[in-house]
């Protein structure tokens, strides 16, 4: 049975927002009463958290799909609905989040480290929300928007100070077994290790964590063995340890050339370079390898390595060691900027709403991407006249009608706001209030004028303060 996972592929998807409720309070003897739809709930957002005592990403590997709840409706009498629940996932510390084409969107370490990988959907506002002195008794409401869906991979980057790496039976699970409490399997067959193992070392004042990686071989680069699939655990470390057996019995085997094949390895993984090293000759219990170490020791010497004689079966040698490694990390960590701050909470991007563009495309279309008017369109009920009366006119004070015109587009033409392939597409009937600017300024070329920045400022403050869904927002920053 799989106990350890270090890759899965998550499929999160967001709470969808509620939509807002369009409704008109009723008393007996008062027949008109004024607007009183409630707001949507927010939906929930999908949040990844390290939590220290999650070591797999196994959880994930049984079920990769994971939804946030909805929003409720809002409801008249003015009453809001619900929001959604953040779905909370706890994942490992050193859990790498990349999207399908390998980018990575964030890297977890420390705990409490969040990182947001759904943002739910926004609540729509009801009509008593967008009730305005213009607009005195609105016959709709917005829509909730749909939470986000996204598929991710997450990687678990193992969080050691220290790896050991080696060829298989060299000694790295018993090394670990003698100098942290933890207790791997060993065994006197190669591969014995299939996942990491990792250990808590204390030596003095310092306490250091230790991991080993299962054994490579020559060719590893190319899929021997069990490859370098595992490498991506010791990136993270500050000293890579070469533990070499001194003792093998295979006769084209010694330390030296051992140290040579892991090293043209670990070349081949790349990214390692600058990581200190040190070497650790194991089983020197074993008389022929106490004299093999000490016919080899001055050529490690030679090439730069400090280098321990240790048996992690006889227990000699790994005070010395352990407290060579606490010394090397400590001064890795002296080394380091500041400690990281814990607790940092990731955004996937960063929604940049200020401005929109419009392309000219084949066959008499235009293109409208924007983060506004693509968020306007989702909150838009398109049933209802009214509701899109009224996204019209927002589209039109942001400006995408006057947009619209200087790139080209008459009346009929086709006008597609959103990607390829989630757009909505209808025919463009320029406004009375695009119409009338139009006839203002006749005898202007627009496509030859200038912008005006002023007048397009003057123009997005106004569309801004008739805003409701914004402004509500700026209110309720936490819905
Ligand atoms: N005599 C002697 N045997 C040792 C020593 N250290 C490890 N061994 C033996 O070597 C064999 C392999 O040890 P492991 O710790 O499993 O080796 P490993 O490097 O983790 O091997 P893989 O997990 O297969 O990569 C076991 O039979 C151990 O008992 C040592 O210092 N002296
Ligand atoms: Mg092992």
């Amino acid at each position: 049975m799989t106990t350890f996972v270090d890759r899965v592929e998550l499929h999160v998807a967001a709470g969808n927002g509620g939509h807002g409720c369009a409704s008109v309070h009723r008393e007996k003897f008062k027949p008109l009463g004024g607007p009183d739809g409630g707001n949507g709930g927010r939906g929930g957002d999908v949040i990844l958290v390290v939590e220290q005592s999650v070591t797999t990403l196994l959880d994930y590997h049984h079920s990769p799909h994971r939804k946030a709840t909805n929003g409720q409706p809002g409801a008249g009498d003015n009453r809001s609905g619900k929001d959604g629940q953040d779905l909370i996932l706890p994942v490992p510390d050193g859990t790498v989040i990349l999207d399908k084409q390998g980018n990575v969107l964030a890297d977890l370490v420390g705990q409490g480290t969040t990182f947001v990988a759904g943002q739910g959907g926004r609540g729509g506002l009801g009509n008593a929300a967008l009730s305005s002195a213009r607009r005195k008794a609105p016959g709709f409401a917005l829509l909730g928007e749909p939470g986000e869906f996204r598929d991710v991979v997450m990687e678990l980057k193992t969080v050691a100070d220290v790896a050991l790496v080696g060829y298989p039976s060299a000694g790295k699970s018993s090394l670990i077994s003698v100098l942290s409490a933890a207790k791997p399997k060993i065994a006197d067959y190669p591969f014995t290790t299939l996942v990491p193992n990792l250990g808590v070392v204390t030596a003095g004042s310092t306490v250091y964590t230790i991991a080993d990686v299962p054994g490579l071989i020559p060719g590893a680069s190319q899929g021997k063995g069990l490859g370098l699939e595992f490498l991506r655990h010791v990136e993270r470390c500050s000293v890579l340890v070469h533990v070499l057996d001194t003792a093998t019995l295979e006769s084209d085997r010694d330390p030296v050339s051992d140290l040579d094949v892991i090293e043209a390895e670990l070349k081949q993984y790349g990214g390692l370079d600058d990581r200190p090293r040190i070497v650790v000759l194991n089983k020197v219990d074993i008389p022929d390898g106490q004299d093999l170490a000490e016919m080899i020791r001055p050529e490690l010497l030679a090439r730069g390595y400090q280098v321990f004689e240790v048996s992690a079966v006889a227990r000699t040698g790994l005070k010395e060691l352990s407290f060579a490694l606490a010394g090397i990390i400590a001064e890795a960590r002296a080394a380091k900027p500041v400690e990281e701050a814990t607790r940092i909470v990731i955004r996937p991007k960063a929604v940049d709403d200020t401005g929109f563009t419009v392309v000219r495309e084949e066959g008499d279309l235009y293109r409208v991407r924007g983060e506004k008017p693509e968020r306007w369109v989702r909150q838009t009920d398109f049933s209802n006249d009214e509701a899109v009366g009224y996204l019209a006119d927002r589209l039109s004070r942001l400006g995408v009608e006057e947009k619209l015109m200087k790139a080209g587009a008459r009346a009929g033409d086709g006008v597609a706001i959103g990607p390829e392939d989630n757009a909505v597409v209808f025919d463009w009937e320029p406004t009375m209030m695009a119409g009338a600017e139009m006839l203002g300024r006749r005898g202007e070329d627009h496509r030859l004028e200038a912008p005006r920045p002023a007048a397009q400022r003057r123009r997005d403050r106004e569309a801004e303060r008739d805003d409701p869904q914004r402004e509500y927002d700026e209110f309720h920053p936490f819905q």
